[in-house]
């Protein structure tokens, strides 16, 4: 029946009172409060199709949530009551590992890292996250193995919400498969499990930010792109509608009214990702890589390598350097020979502001000029203004106002 689907991607038109009682949830003081306003809000909108991928956002709070109790209650005691669960960024970019069992995460995790997990052949080994740093270039990357995902993960099977929640968090995701087994069965499974907690690995049309602001700042719309079916009065009687009265809403690119909708909930998030085909030494993997190219398509990278041949490995650094869309930017201080040994990590596209803002406020604040070197100028050092374009490998000298 279509009207299923329609209903599918209806947006959740939800009763006053849940808006109401959502509110009452955003406004609440603890954590355990919060919960409570949450399930009330759960049990104030109907369970049908609609509502289903809310419903299961709502759950996926609930449940960090649950684990900010349980962490404060760890951290008083001292007393750990269950695995570690979510895994402190460090480095300059976090990389959440994804797959089903036995595809070789521990085997990946202990190849590129001196992390010591255990590599057994033997079903869900890995019953936590495990962090491991794994150096590419001048670059630490920290590559996190998380327990395995299966079907329902997304409901909360086998730690399934906390590995989903990490993924989230995370700054890319390396989607891992098993060429001894059907890959093209594993990637539509972590796919799917993806999808249900909305983390799109394909970048959205829009991004939508909404930042809350002091009481009386009132609403302020930044369109930088375009709203497809609605006007800026329409989402300011969606906000009020949530409670939500002092707001910065900054909107790029194509958005819908579902979208904001979806943003107030935190709803979607964009991960970068690859796929990473391992065992590649089996017999049939040549096959079954290129059944696996032809499903995915252009969407993803797909990198084929062999944890134990160690075949493709070497690719594998550039490869996630290059899904995560940043650059390599070295700063100098004036009047000292070289540059710093460890480079600042920025977005693509950025420019010496934005470095200046990530180094300190007061280099935005006071900024005069900055000197550049990069291979690609004609002349280095280049005098230039803060709105020059960074690329990866350039080095920067800011000079300041007195
Ligand atoms: N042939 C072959 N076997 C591999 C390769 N990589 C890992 N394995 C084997 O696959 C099995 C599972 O490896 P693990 O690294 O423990 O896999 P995992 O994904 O961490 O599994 P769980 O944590 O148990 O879910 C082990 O027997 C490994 O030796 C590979 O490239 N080729
Ligand atoms: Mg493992």
């Amino acid at each position: 029946m279509s009207y299923y689907l329609d209903d599918c991607s209806m947006p959740a038109n939800l009763p006053a009172e849940a808006k109401q009682k959502y509110r009452e949830a955003s406004l609440a003081r603890n954590p355990e409060e919060k919960i409570k306003k949450l399930q009330e809000f759960m049990g104030l909108f109907p369970k049908h199709k609609g509502t289903e991928n809310l419903r299961a956002q709502v759950k996926r709070k609930i449940s960090v949530l649950k684990q900010e109790i349980e962490d404060k209650k760890q951290k008083r005691t001292g007393v750990a009551t269950g695995p570690r669960v979510f895994v402190e960024k460090e480095g300059d970019a976090q990389i959440v590992i994804l797959g089903p069992t036995n595809v070789g995460r521990s085997s990946l995790l202990s190849t590129l890292t001196n992390s010591k997990v255990a590599v057994l052949n033997y079903p869900y080994t890995t019953t936590e996250q495990t962090p491991g740093m794994f150096n590419y270039q001048d670059l630490q990357l920290q590559m996190v193995e998380t327990p395995a995902l299966m079907e329902g993960s997304s409901e909360g099977g086998a730690w399934g919400l906390q590995t989903l929640t990490s993924a989230r968090n995370a700054d890319g995701l390396v989607l891992m498969v098993d060429l001894s087994q059907n890959p093209v069965e594993q990637f539509l499974l972590i796919s799917k499990e993806l999808e249900k907690s909305k983390i799109l690995t394909k970048k959205p049309k829009a991004r939508i930010d909404i930042e809350k602001k002091h009481m009386g700042a009132k609403l302020k719309f930044i369109v930088l792109g375009k709203l497809v079916d609605c006007t800026v009065k329409d989402l300011a009687q969606l906000m009020k509608s949530y409670g939500i009265r002092d707001a910065t809403i900054k909107i790029r690119g194509e958005a819908t009214f579902d979208d904001v909708e979806e943003a107030i909930f935190e709803g979607k998030a964009y991960r970068p990702a690859l796929i990473l085909a391992n065992k590649m030494d089996h017999p049939l993997a040549a096959e079954r890589l290129e059944q696996l190219k032809k499903v995915v398509g252009k969407e993803m990278n797909v990198v084929a390598v062999s944890c134990t041949t160690k075949e493709g490995i070497d690719k594998l650094g550039s490869e996630i350097f290059g899904m995560l869309d940043i650059i390599r930017v070295y700063t100098k201080e004036p009047n000292k020979k070289d540059a710093s040994m460890r480079p600042f990590t920025i977005k693509k596209g950025s420019t010496v502001f934005d470095l200046a803002k990530r180094i300190h406020t007061d280099f935005y604040n006071q900024f005069s000029y900055a000197k550049v070197w990069s291979k690609r100028l004609r002349f280095s050092p280049q005098k230039v203004g803060g709105a020059f374009n960074l690329e990866d490998g350039d080095t920067v000298e800011i000079h300041m106002k007195w």
